[in-house]
């Protein structure tokens, strides 16, 4: 055997190996001697780069940057899908279609809780990989499901075929990623969901590689030569795709229902989320037989789970002073698994909150999470309830500094009004410190704590009067970090003023009034001066800011930190002057949605500001474009409803280069 042909017998064993171990999970050979094998391939391709075959595995890592996502126009539109959320609705669907065919056969899939793509293959080799997008354009995303183990690169037959799918991050991968995030300092993804869908998008390829996605593949596009849902799937096994194997057929409501009560009791062995069931009629003529509505195919339904809830008790309840003085209740309970994360605290919102719901201590509640995240109570299971509770006491003084709270009218919020409160002027240093603020890298809420109890500083004019024998008295800061963070305070001075203004924390100057107020003053003294009516007469400021702004400014408080700050050398001049207006988006209105991979929120808005687009939050027939980033929901689908354009975060990042 020759070094060529030796080379083909490698690839086609490894690609033979990877096969059965991806797709049949019944390998025919050890996993050392899969290495062997494949080390050896490594090293001839080393020696004879020339050999080196597209459908080698050695092809499938490795990394290239991406500079952003080609948008891809599907030749077939991908369909959507009708949820129902009941046994009821689930019937009813089941009726309808037994009006059309007689004696209906359904197949029930589970339904991945991933990220949705097709690929196209062309003479059994894999040329393009898409996001699903709208359904008509996604994105170009082949060189990243390249990295995809379990994803073909070539086919077991020379075919043309576009097949559809998921790809999902196993709850092993997730765990582990997140593990390293944490390590590096970098937030922690959500859900397995959010982390399949940030990885898809990544820029970066090799960092797909090291992601350990997966895929299950569900349908064919375009006309079949198959018979049933079925044999489609049994030909994509054939061909080499990984096809769920916890699937079953059906004839009947009672049948279906079956496999969701099983399901449902299997579904936290399973080592990948899922949200759902998928139903659909299996035979393909069937199918074209029940046909589509505008939006849905009639033959195929999702269940989606209830959310998750878990009982738990309240075991107290904390009460904290943010930095506008509004005091929060939060509920301690016992330690619970809920949604596969640990929950030992629940928001209770506020007073009336409290009063709607009647928390009490000792009380079993029903705990979900308010937007997946979030921990929230549902309801209190009053039959649970000890013998002798009272309802829970709300508070008549600042738990921090023991000042009478207020009660204001037209607010559901009870607010300390010391504005000397200690809890108060811990948090407004660490919102001065944050990023859409001041920006001072190494000052986050524990040192800020830190500080701020050991009476380093009082306020925020006090950071700029910090020295590095200041800081290296405190426990955790050690000479590296403190001389990084008095360098980051020290380049905070040269920040455009909209950064100290939104910092400040006046009420109501969020960071969008700041730059405007910023831009249009050009200076804060300037703003300081101005009066209310001068004030409100800018677009975007109302009355209620304008007031807020005169009578921060009115405070001998406020005039002392002025001329401190001043005094310190903290610019408070507008520098941001720079927006176009000969951008393509200038004068543009867009809304932002969804989770972008790349950038934060704040960059994406602040790329469009600078650009002259003004960004808004919810989509109207007056929006321009809506930029779309991952999991995208109800802006999205109005934008499309409405016909306004829709840009990718690709779209979003080339703009930086005009
Ligand atoms: C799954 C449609 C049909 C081919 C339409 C019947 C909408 C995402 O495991 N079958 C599955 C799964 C999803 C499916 C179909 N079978 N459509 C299916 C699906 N086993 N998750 N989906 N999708 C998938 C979607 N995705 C994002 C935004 C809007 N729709």
């Amino acid at each position: 055997m020759n070094v060529q042909e030796e080379i083909k017998d490698l690839v086609e064993r490894l690609n033979q190996y990877a096969y059965e171990y991806y797709t049949e999970d019944n390998p025919s050979v050890e996993d050392a001697e899969y290495d062997r094998l494949y080390a050896r391939l490594e090293s001839l391709e080393k020696e004879h780069p020339d050999l080196v075959r597209g459908d080698s595995p050695t092809q499938k890592t490795g990394g290239v940057i991406l500079s952003g996502f080609e948008k891809f126009q599907h030749p077939y539109n991908l369909y959507s899908l009708a949820d129902v959320f009941s046994r009821e609705e689930l019937a009813e669907w089941e009726e309808r279609v037994r009006r059309t065919i007689p004696n209906p056969e359904y197949i029930c899939e589970l339904k991945i809780d991933g990220f949705s793509l097709s690929l196209y293959y062309e003479a059994g080799r894999l040329v393009t990989a898409a996001t699903r997008g709208d359904g008509s354009v996604g994105e170009n995303v082949t060189e990243n499901i390249k990295q995809i183990k379990d994803v073909p690169q070539v086919l077991s037959e020379a075919v043309d075929i576009v097949v559809r799918g998921e790809a999902y991050m196993p709850r092993a991968s997730f765990d582990k990623l997140n593990i390293e995030r944490e390590l590096e300092g970098l937030p922690a993804f959500a859900n397995p969901r959010n982390a399949a869908a940030g990885t898809v998008r990544q820029l970066d390829t090799s960092v797909v590689a090291k992601r350990g996605l997966a895929t299950f593949l569900y349908q064919e596009a375009g006309p079949s030569t198959h018979g049933t849902q079925e044999e489609v799937l049994e030909y994509f096994e054939k061909l080499g795709f990984v096809v769920n194997q916890e699937r079953v057929f059906a004839r009947s409501m009672t049948e279906i229902w079956a496999f969701v009560e099983r399901v449902t009791a299997l579904r936290e062995r399973l080592p990948y989320d899922i949200d759902g069931v998928v139903v659909k009629v299996n035979g393909l003529s069937e199918q074209e037989e029940l046909g589509f509505t505008v939006k849905y195919p009639r033959w195929a339904i999702a269940y989606k789970f209830p959310p998750d809830l878990a009982e738990t008790e309240v075991l107290s309840v904390d009460w904290t002073v943010g930095r506008t003085g509004v005091v929060t209740p939060t509920a301690n309970m016992t330690p619970v698994t809920l949604a596969q994360t640990t929950v030992a605290r629940a928001t209770l919102h506020n007073v009336d909150y409290i009063a709607e719901k009647d928390v009490r201590v000792g009380d079993t509640v029903v705990i979900y999470k308010a937007g997946d995240i979030i921990p929230a109570v549902q309801r209190v299971l009053l039959e649970k309830r000890p013998k002798g509770s009272a309802p829970l006491p709300i508070p008549e003084v600042c738990p921090e500094c023991g000042t009478p709270l207020v009660h204001l009218e037209d607010e559901v919020a009870l607010r300390c009004v010391n504005p000397l409160c200690p809890a108060m002027q811990r948090e407004k240093l660490i919102h001065f410190a944050s990023r859409d603020a001041m920006n001072i890298m190494g000052l986050g809420p524990s040192v800020v704590s830190a500080l701020f109890e050991s009476h380093v500083i009082r306020d925020v004019a006090d950071l700029y009067t910090l020295s590095e024998g200041d800081l290296m008295g405190l426990e955790k800061v050690g000479q590296k970090s403190a001389e990084k963070l008095l360098a980051s305070i020290d380049s905070s001075r040269e920040n455009s003023v909209e950064r100290l203004l939104f910092g400040l924390g006046i009420r109501h100057v969020g960071a969008k009034a700041a730059r405007i107020l910023a831009e249009h003053f050009g200076n804060l003294e300037r703003l300081a001066t101005s009066s209310e009516s001068e004030i409100a007469e800018i677009p975007g400021v109302g009355r209620v800011l304008a007031q807020s702004i005169v009578d921060y400014f009115a405070t001998d408080g406020a005039r002392a930190l002025m001329t401190e700050l001043s005094l310190s050398g903290v610019n408070f001049d507008y520098l941001g002057g720079s927006v176009k207006s000969d951008s393509p988006v200038s004068g543009k209105t867009v809304v932002l949605t969804g989770t972008l991979s790349n950038l934060t929120r704040s960059e994406a808005r602040e790329i469009l500001e600078k650009l002259g687009a003004t960004v808004t939050g919810s989509v109207s027939r007056k929006t321009d474009f809506v930029v779309a980033g991952a999991e995208a929901g109800s802006k999205l689908t109005k934008a499309q409803e409405l016909g306004v354009e829709v840009w990718s975060e690709a779209d979003l990042e080339r703009l930086r280069e005009v």
